[in-house]
């Protein structure tokens, strides 16, 4: 049985567990040694995930890929053995829906056999497997589908908009109409504008600043800042001291009406949730006082 993601109406934190020994920010923490021979600390995992959501995660969503600028995918049988000592665990572990950061449908195939996820986070909106949109639909799961241009190995060496907020919702709805056709069902898809994928610093702000209008296209909407570099470019600050950043879009996204804040930090993100949450509660409707 698949949980439900968390309702609309407000913003939530979807804590980022990374079972990655390379992922910028947070590599290595639970995976380590060398190629063909890594060692999973599933215990430091899911204790991880334990304090995700007791700082306020309404979901999880769990990667073994890294998807940082220039890096190369591992086979799909290790993005699998980083995964399977975890998930299954940790589902039962934990109170909340989990979502699967992952573009490959037999990764997919194998994370539903273990009846160990809730959601798909394609980073590629369903792009780069074939089999993956239908694999989805026929398991009925609700989809974030992210923008990306290129590759995680190509996608930074010149990225270049005339109008990213308007491409980026264009491209966003054609993955959401194709992902339509092959049944995934509207009100399951959720759209992510995919910070740091192939934008540049200005991209990024821009597309932040256009938030309302993605949200405007009638879909869930998700946002992933967290620790980015564009956040870097604009503070001088490295990954590890980027949490006040991060925390200043958390609060942007949710006055946007975003639904979810994708961060490592789920403390901080859901204590700035509950003020902008106040705050927008009070704001009075226009015509009214
Ligand atoms: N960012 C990363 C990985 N997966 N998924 C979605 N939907 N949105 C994102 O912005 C996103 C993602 C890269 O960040 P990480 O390496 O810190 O997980």
């Amino acid at each position: 049985m698949l949980r439900p993601l968390p309702p609309p109406g407000t913003t939530h934190v979807l804590g980022v567990l990374n079972l990655t020994p390379d992922s910028f920010s947070d590599g290595g923490l639970f995976v380590s040694g060398a190629a063909g021979r890594e060692r999973i600390d599933a215990d430091a995992a899911l204790a991880h995930a334990a304090r995700l959501v007791a700082d306020g995660a309404a979901m999880l969503d769990v990667g073994a890929v890294s998807t940082r600028p220039g890096s190369e995918a591992p086979p799909p049988d290790v993005e699998w053995a980083r995964l399977q000592p975890v998930l299954a665990r940790l589902r039962a572990a934990m109170p909340v829906p989990v979502s699967l950061d992952t573009t490959r449908a037999s990764v997919l195939r194998r994370a539903l056999d273990a009846g160990a996820v809730d959601a798909l986070n394609d980073v590629s909106a369903l792009g780069d497997d074939p089999e993956m949109a239908a694999t989805a639909a026929a398991a009925g799961l609700p989809v974030i589908l992210m923008h990306r241009r290129g590759t995680p190995a190509t996608m930074q060496l010149a990225p270049r908009y005339d109008d990213a907020p308007r491409e980026v919702r264009d491209e966003l709805l054609a993955s959401a109409a194709r992902a339509q056709a092959a049944g995934i069902a509207r009100e399951r898809i959720l759209l992510d504008p995919g910070l740091g994928f192939g934008k540049r610093v200005e991209d990024n702000v821009a597309l932040l600043a256009a938030l309302p209008a993605l949200r405007a296209t009638g879909h869930r909407i998700v946002v992933g800042a967290s620790r980015k570099s564009f956040l870097g470019a604009l503070t001088g600050r490295e990954p590890g001291d980027r949490e006040h950043a991060t925390t200043a879009v958390t609060v942007l996204a949710a006055l946007a009406g975003a639904d979810f804040v994708r961060v490592h930090d789920a403390r901080a993100a859901a204590d700035a949730l509950a003020v902008a949450r106040a705050v927008r509660a009070a704001t009075s409707p226009p015509g009214g006082r």
